[in-house]
Order: C-alpha cells, then sequence, then structure tokens
C-alpha cells in the first residue's frame, strides 16, 4: 500500500518513493466541509425564492430599501480615484502611505501622543480578517507560548483564524445569558487568574454577537489589571461609528494608548464604509518605543510577504481619500451617523412590537445592546423554525442582524419572533 491514512488528523502519509500521485482515491481523506454558520446561511438565503424572505443573518449593513447602500462620499472618492488613476505598481508589503497614516489618526485620535512618539505601526491588510491572521501569524512567532483569550461568545471566525494560526485558544467569560448583559466581574476575575502575556481578544465596540459592550468605568477598570498580569491586549475594531459614534467607539483604544499600553488592533472598513468586496482593513500595533516599533514593522512585513505579498490599491485608496478630503470626511461622518440612528430605530420598533405581542417578555435587551447584533435567547431550533416557516435568517446561535431591518419588514420579523415564542 502506497498512502496511509493518519488516523488522527486525517492526513496522508507519504511512505519513500512509493506516492502514488495519480491513485483514483488521492482526496479521499479530504472531509466534506460542514460550512461556516453565518456565510452559509448567507448563501442560503440568497437561493431562498420566497418573496417575504428576510436577512437578518450575516452582518451587513442595509438601508431602509434593503440595498447595501453605496455611501456618497466613498462614491465621489471613487470617482476622484478612477479619474486620478495611473500605473499599478505593487504597494509596498505594509500597503499605502496615505491609507496607514488616515486609518492611524482614525484610531488613535489626530493628536496622538504614541502616533507622534513613533510607537504606533499601522498595516493595510486584506480586510480586518486579514488583520487578524497577520497579528496572529506574527504573535505566534514571537510569543509562542501564549494563549488567545477571547469572549464568550464571540465572533465564530476569530476561534478559527487564531487556531489557524497555531494559537490555543481558550475563552473568558462575558456575556450573561440571565440578564442579557455583561458578566463583568467574572470577566475581570478570569483575566486576573490568566497566565502572563496572554492575548486577550477585545471587541473595541459593539461586541459580536451580543451587542454586549463594556462601560467606559469598566475599560478603565480593566486596565490596572492588563498591567499587572502584563497581558497583551488584541482589539478588534470593524463596527466604527455603529456604537456611539466615530471617535466613541475609538474610547478603548485611545484609552489604552493613552496608559501607555502595548497591543494589537485590527480594524474594518466594510461596515463603516460600506465596502464589504473590497477588503479593507488594517492591523496596527502600539509598541514601548519607536525602536521596538521599527523592527515590529519589519516582522510584519516579513508576515504578509509570506502570506498574500501585498495588499490591494483600489479599496484602500478610497477609504484614504474619503478620511482625508475636507469635504468628503464631514461627509461620511453624516452618513454614518445616518446608519447608526436607523438601527436604533429598528431595534425601538422590534421592542415595541414584541413586547406588545408577547407581553410579560422582557425585550429591553434590544433597545440596551450596541451595534448591528443582538443576542435574542432564540434556541438553534427556534432560528430553524424561524428560518423554514417564515423566512427570517438568524444566525443559530440566537444572533440578530438589525441592519437587515426595515420598514417594510421590521413589523413581520417581529411576528415571526412573537409566533415561535408563544
Ligand atoms: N471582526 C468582527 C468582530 C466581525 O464581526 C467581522 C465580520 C470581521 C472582523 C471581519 O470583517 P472584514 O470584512 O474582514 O474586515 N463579521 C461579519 C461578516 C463575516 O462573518 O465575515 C459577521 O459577523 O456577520
Amino acid at each position: 500500500m502506497a498512502l496511509s491514512v493518519c488516523a488522527a488528523k486525517n492526513c496522508l502519509q507519504q511512505q519513500g518513493d512509493d506516492f502514488l500521485l495519480w491513485s483514483p482515491s488521492m482526496f479521499q481523506h479530504v472531509e466534506a466541509y460542514p460550512g461556516d454558520p453565518i456565510l452559509s446561511l448567507n448563501e442560503a438565503f440568497g437561493k431562498d425564492t420566497r418573496p417575504g424572505k428576510i436577512n437578518v443573518s450575516i452582518g451587513i449593513y442595509f438601508d431602509d430599501n434593503g440595498k447595501i447602500p453605496m455611501l456618497p462620499s466613498v462614491r465621489a472618492a471613487e470617482h476622484k480615484v478612477v479619474n486620478d488613476a495611473g500605473a499599478r505598481p505593487y504597494l509596498p508589503m505594509e500597503g499605502a502611505a496615505n491609507f496607514r497614516s488616515a486609518v492611524q489618526h482614525l484610531l488613535f485620535g489626530a493628536d496622538s501622543a504614541a502616533i507622534k512618539e513613533g510607537r504606533v505601526v499601522t498595516m493595510q491588510t486584506v480586510g480586518s480578517s486579514g488583520g487578524l491572521k497577520i497579528g496572529g501569524d506574527f504573535i505566534k512567532r514571537y510569543f509562542p507560548q501564549s494563549v488567545m483569550l477571547v469572549s464568550d461568545p464571540t465572533w465564530d471566525n476569530h476561534r478559527a483564524v487564531f487556531e489557524g494560526c497555531g494559537m490555543t485558544v481558550k475563552t473568558y467569560p462575558y456575556y450573561d445569558s440571565t440578564t442579557g448583559g455583561l458578566k463583568f466581574e467574572a470577566m475581570l476575575e478570569a483575566l486576573k487568574a490568566a497566565d502572563k502575556h496572554s492575548i486577550v481578544l477585545l471587541h473595541a465596540c459593539c461586541h459580536n454577537p451580543t451587542g454586549v459592550d463594556l462601560s467606559k468605568e469598566q475599560w478603565q477598570a480593566l486596565v490596572p489589571v492588563i498591567k499587572e498580569r502584563e497581558l497583551i491586549p488584541f482589539m478588534d475594531l470593524a463596527y466604527q461609528g455603529y456604537g456611539d459614534g466615530i471617535d466613541e467607539d475609538a474610547f478603548a483604544i485611545r484609552l489604552f494608548a493613552e496608559q501607555g499600553l502595548s497591543f494589537f488592533v485590527a480594524n474594518s472598513f466594510s461596515k463603516s464604509m460600506s465596502l464589504y468586496g473590497e477588503r479593507c482593513g488594517a492591523l496596527s500595533v502600539v509598541c514601548p518605543d519607536a525602536a521596538q516599533a521599527v523592527n515590529v514593522l519589519g516582522q510584519m512585513k516579513a508576515t504578509i510577504r509570506r502570506n498574500y505579498s501585498n495588499p490591494p490599491i483600489h479599496g484602500g485608496q478610497l477609504v484614504a481619500q474619503v478620511l482625508s478630503d475636507a469635504t468628503l470626511r464631514p461627509m461620511w461622518e453624516a452618513e454614518v451617523k445616518e446608519m447608526r440612528e436607523r438601527i436604533q430605530l429598528m431595534r425601538r420598533k422590534l421592542h415595541d412590537v414584541l413586547s406588545a405581542k408577547v407581553p410579560g417578555r422582557d425585550f429591553s435587551y434590544f433597545l440596551t445592546q450596541r451595534g448591528m447584533f443582538s443576542y435574542t435567547g432564540l434556541s438553534a431550533e427556534q432560528c430553524d423554525r424561524l428560518r423554514e416557516e417564515f423566512g427570517l435568517y438568524l444566525v443559530r446561535s440566537g444572533r440578530m442582524c438589525i441592519a437587515g431591518l426595515n420598514s417594510g419588514n421590521v413589523e413581520a420579523a417581529a411576528n415571526a419572533i412573537a409566533a415561535v415564542l408563544k
């Protein structure tokens, strides 16, 4: 027998020179992909032919007509970028300088001392997913013993990405299903007991999937614990502007920088600029001093080179243009505000209809949770029923993307939820 299947890892082992490249069974050990819990559901929604179907599965902002918006600020930036477009050389491994600088100011503030001191390095990445992966690869290489701690629950792909980098991923307490709020004391205790140099994944705002965020005071209370345990925060900022505001949602990042912490931030423009398919994101690292920042940037470049060599040009230039243009920037800020306020309106409508239809049940979590998502407490079976009987697509964890609701479907969504709750 030339090939043998290693049962534990389900991988093929080559035996001497007998490797049968053209064996009719050469891919027999490749197992079926069960699908991604979010992306597969979104694909299933696309194939559903029922006219009244409602997509509250994937974290995408839809406008009141149920369309993914092309933001006017981004459209204007695109005209300019296309008009001025020249040759398309490779970008540097770390991305375009104007994009990187604009992102730093967006995250850390225009007057950030850490930026002025040369302690922050920013790389343009392929979506913030690319930033998480590059950061994970770097951490696995330079902090090989460090365990990654993620909130319970977190975005499913966090575990997949960091395990894919070879890291061990564990959880810290976060969501309290009895109150629909945060288990802050338990979270703090777990971090106080964490191994030195553990990496702590934190959602800087608009927690996915729960919509439950830390208050300013709670962020402040984390700082001494991080210092004492020498923990390494890894912030994920995918929904900037969808919580309280563009600057407000960067509160934790600016606090950590001011407090002298060293940490990682992956941020995304998928949602805030409605640029999902352009894959615009960044990874920033705040370092103790400028000399270390130089070496961190160098090794990040090497990590990027090994992964995808360098990022694409177009989307990043739209972002850089919107962030740095004196007319487009305030336009974009107003557009983000409009998206944020529309979600808040949908939260209110959902709350009101459900409270009327299912008296005695508390739906106030729809009002207190922030950002695109609410954790509804609906079971996987109830979510299956909602999808099959009513065409309402929620992730089976009970996560609902409120940004998929609009004035034309919110009532139907609330009625469907009320029906499965009765
Ligand atoms: N972080 C978080 C917390 C997140 O929710 C997403 C996307 C990302 C990172 C990735 O964003 P990118 O487009 O790579 O910059 N979340 C939605 C889409 C997805 O699962 O890919 C979602 O949760 O539905």
